[in-house]
């Protein structure tokens, strides 16, 4: 589990839920989700892809995104694709 890039990924990772995280609760939920991802677009135009992309990160299924669960997807991510 422990790697070189992990306290990294992690402060990345904390900097982006502090950016997007408008009620200050730590988690992100799906609107904040949706801004983070389409910052210009209305939150009307949320599409099944966006919803479905939100399932994905929120391993728990509590409808809302945590550090940790942002982590594991970056660092999964990670796997396919060394850039960012
Ligand atoms: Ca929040
Ligand atoms: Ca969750």
């Amino acid at each position: 589990m422990e790697s070189l890039g992990q306290s990294a990924t992690e402060d990345n990772v904390k900097k982006m839920v502090g950016t997007v995280d408008e009620n200050g609760d730590s988690f992100i939920d799906i609107k904040e989700f949706m801004e983070l991802n389409f910052k210009r677009v209305d939150a009307v135009t949320v599409t099944d892809d966006l919803r479905n992309a939100f399932l994905v990160y929120d391993l728990d299924n509590n409808k809302l995104i945590s550090v940790e669960e942002l982590q594991k997807i970056q660092r999964r991510l990670g796997e396919y694709c060394s850039l960012e």
